[in-house]
């Protein structure tokens, strides 16, 4: 899948009276680090940039942990953002905790209605992480994204609420 065709969502198009008021956690695996410390420094610069100073960050272990967490906090929050690092090995593993972490995430936000920002990066190798985390020379900035997409999402939705 290419980064091609997305959407320029720009958060200060958005009303800050809006975006301040939303309640945002951030669930973050913990392989892979420099490629996830990029990805997380780019969810809290979204989250400032939209006025929310303090959002919730809750770190787990892998992605396969990611949709629990997710379930736990979504009643609580207006958006929840997921976070990981996924990269292809020599054997099945990747798919099962990519197809867990895809599915367990979607399955979360229909179920709950709450907006689940998709920052799980799923990578045949370590270069492909780093070109998207948001790091200085990273051509994309996945966790940007994520926190812009699910806020955007939550405000699209609150007046349905
Ligand atoms: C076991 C495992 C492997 C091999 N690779 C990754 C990975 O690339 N990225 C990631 O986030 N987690 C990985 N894990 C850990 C699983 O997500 C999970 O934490 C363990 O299977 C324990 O439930």
């Amino acid at each position: 899948m290419s980064g091609h065709g997305a959407p320029t969502i720009d958060l200060t198009t958005l009303s800050p009276e809006e975006t301040s008021q939303l309640k945002l956690a951030i669930v973050a695996a913990s392989w892979h680090t420099q490629i996830m410390d990029g990805l997380v420094d780019g969810a809290l610069r979204a989250a400032k940039e939209a006025g929310i100073s303090e959002p919730t960050l809750l770190r787990v272990p892998g992605s396969f942990e990611l949709p629990v967490a997710a379930a736990r906090l979504a009643p609580h929050f207006d958006a929840v953002v997921a976070l990981g690092v996924v990269i292809r090995g020599g054997t099945p593993h990747f798919d099962y905790v990519c197809q867990a972490a895809t599915s367990g995430l979607t399955d979360v936000s229909v179920r709950t209605g709450v907006p689940v920002g998709f920052g799980v990066l799923t990578c045949d190798t370590e270069q492909q992480g780093l070109d998207r985390a948001g790091l200085p020379g990273s051509k994309e900035d996945k966790g940007h994204e994520a926190v812009t997409a699910a806020l955007a999402t939550a405000v699209t939705l609150k007046q349905y609420s």
